[in-house]
């Protein structure tokens, strides 16, 4: 008997600007109305973007540490974020919300910027903190926008771990990480069906220079249709976009097949919904053929890369 294919109906909820002035309650608002129309649309599972919950605030320098702890969670479900887990528990879709964590432990305060994986019945079941953290950890006056994710986080310490939910193997990243090949080849070696990710990029002024936005787009594109075609995922990208608080970032939010594909992708700078069918068995196909990691890579030839190999100059991102 031919088993029938497990098919996950993802939603990718692209969010346009959010202000400074927002309140978290008015957010999560904006969150659970995106929610209920994905669950209109049958999604299984909807995604939100990196830091969902706020403004993107590491374009900033705030001096004091009250100006910055207003954009963290300490707890989650919170107060005001409840509601999500509730009203998913109530319709019966999953979700992913990224957002800016903090950690009360002995060795005091720690910040992550996080994503969680939440089921169907509004249960956490993962949890990822972003390794890739890009920009500066100084305060630069000469720039317009700063980018000082590496003063407001620390790195990510989980690892990329996957998990068994909505019947595949799911998998969690977090912006930059998605520039990187070893995110996904990471969850690839773990199986991975489905890796799901939000982003807050700047369409024209990242933190290493100016960048016109044919290929702010470009490098958005080809990093996550890569990640999956290599690994032979699906990977659902997605977006904070628009013009926030004067600083335009790149929408362009895309649901990627494991050919590498696109084939859904945001069309606004706006909050939009974009659902796409997963079929997470035609993962198979590249991990049994051209991508059967067992078969084919040969990671015991594989010297380490040292300075010899020619990017021993380091040039801090301005
Ligand atoms: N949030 C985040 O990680 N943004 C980075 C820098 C943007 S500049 C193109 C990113 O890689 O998208």
């Amino acid at each position: 008997m031919v088993e029938p294919n497990r098919v996950l109906t993802v939603g990718a909820a692209q969010l346009g600007p959010i202000a400074l002035s927002e309140t978290r309650a008015q957010v999560v608002n904006r969150l659970l109305h995106m929610m209920t129309r994905a669950h209109e649309r049958r999604c299984d599972l909807v995604v939100f973007p990196e830091l969902a919950l706020t403004s993107f605030f590491p374009r900033w320098h705030f001096d004091k540490a009250e100006d910055i702890d207003r954009f963290f969670e300490k707890s989650m479900p919170g107060p005001e974020t409840r509601l999500l887990f509730e009203r998913a528990a109530e319709l019966g879709i999953g979700f992913c919300l990224g957002f800016a964590e903090m950690v009360d432990d002995a060795d005091g305060a720690k910040r992550f910027n996080t994503s969680i994986l939440v089921d169907k019945t509004g249960v956490e079941i993962g949890r990822y903190r972003k390794v890739h953290l890009p920009g500066h950890a100084d305060y630069k006056p000469a720039r317009k926008w700063q980018h000082l994710e590496k003063a407001y986080f620390d790195v990510g310490d989980l690892g990329f771990p996957v998990w068994r939910a909505f019947d595949g193997i799911v998998g969690m990243c977090i912006c930059n990480d998605r520039r990187w090949p070893e995110t996904y080849r990471m969850m690839g070696l773990q199986g991975v069906e489905l890796i799901v990710l939000g982003y807050n990029t700047p369409a024209t002024e990242p933190p290493w220079g100016f960048e016109p936005t044919h290929l702010a787009a470009l490098h958005n594109n080809l990093s996550m249709q890569s990640g999956a075609y290599q690994n032979a995922t699906w990977v659902v990208g997605v977006a904070k976009a628009g013009r926030e608080e004067g600083c335009d970032m790149l929408g362009g939010s895309a649901i990627i097949a494991p050919t590498g594909e696109i084939v859904a992708q945001a069309r606004t700078l706006d909050d939009e919904l974009i659902v796409a069918d997963c079929d997470l068995d035609a993962c198979n196909h590249y991990k049994s053929t051209v991508f059967n990691f067992v078969e084919h890579r040969q990671p015991d030839k594989y010297g380490l890369i040292t300075e010899t190999a020619g990017s021993s100059g380091r040039r801090d991102q301005e």
